[in-house]
């Protein structure tokens, strides 16, 4: 069997430098202000900063997913596997989100309006079994990441469409990506293809080079003790 926490070798087309600059903040722990914060009294998390702008965060590969190539398949350990098209995404209910992105390499940026899939009905429909704990994701650009099943299953979470009245463009992971806004960015795959459901954690690309599995930017939990 393969060690699940052996980073291997980076897709093809990785920006490599990106990715070793990243490990190495992680090594140094860089950004830690070894402080916490509470998220009803303070808006932005320690050590963030606030910007206007959307900055483009990814392993350099932006895969042009065509609405015919769209499909979201929620699969493993659930009693009720969903593979939807473009088209069966749509007919569903269309739900929209206000809230506030935080990722890790120090950016936050407020009052971001989203519009998709509420990310409780699908798994409600796709009915978790008991043995269910943790979900590993992927896009359609090899990246993987991983989160305990109570984090994805919570209401503000949303598989998004539109912001700010748009589609969601390429660069940003259009057309279809997980907006997780209670936990650092990284845990929020664009291109989103696949959510399985399994017992036992298995972490994702940023996870297995130095990053929290978890990742509360309220908490500071940046990087791997
Ligand atoms: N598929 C995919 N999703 C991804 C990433 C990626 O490389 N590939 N990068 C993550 C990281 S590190 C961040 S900070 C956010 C950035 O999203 P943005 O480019 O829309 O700001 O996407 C996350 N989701
Ligand atoms: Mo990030």
């Amino acid at each position: 069997m393969t060690d699940p926490t052996d980073p291997g070798t980076l897709p093809e087309g990785t920006k490599e430098k990106l990715v070793r600059t990243k490990e190495r903040w992680a090594e140094e722990g860089r950004l830690l202000t070894g402080t916490t914060a509470d998220p009803e009294r303070d808006r932005l998390p320690p050590g963030q900063r606030l910007v206007t702008d959307w900055p483009v965060l990814d392993l350099g590969i932006q895969p042009e997913v065509t609405e015919a190539a769209a499909r979201l398949d929620i699969d493993g350990l659930v009693e009720n596997p969903l593979s939807l098209s473009w088209a069966e995404l749509q007919a569903l209910p269309q739900e929209t989100r206000h809230n506030d992105i935080h990722c890790v390499t120090q950016w936050s940026r407020y009052d971001n309006d989203w519009r998709g899939l509420s990310v409780t009905d699908l798994l409600a429909r796709a009915r978790p079994k008991a043995e269910a704990a943790f979900v590993t994701m992927e896009s359609h650009d090899g990246y993987t990441t991983n989160l305990p099943l109570a984090d994805l299953d919570r209401p503000e979470n949303l598989l998004a469409t539109h912001w700010e009245g748009h589609r969601i463009t390429r660069q940003h992971g259009g057309p279809l990506r997980l907006v997780v806004p209670h936990l650092y960015l990284w845990k929020s795959p664009k291109w989103i293809r696949r959510i399985t459901l399994i017992a036992q954690d298995r972490p994702g690309f940023w996870e297995v080079r130095g990053y929290h599995d978890r990742g509360d930017p309220w908490l500071e939990q940046r990087y791997s003790e």
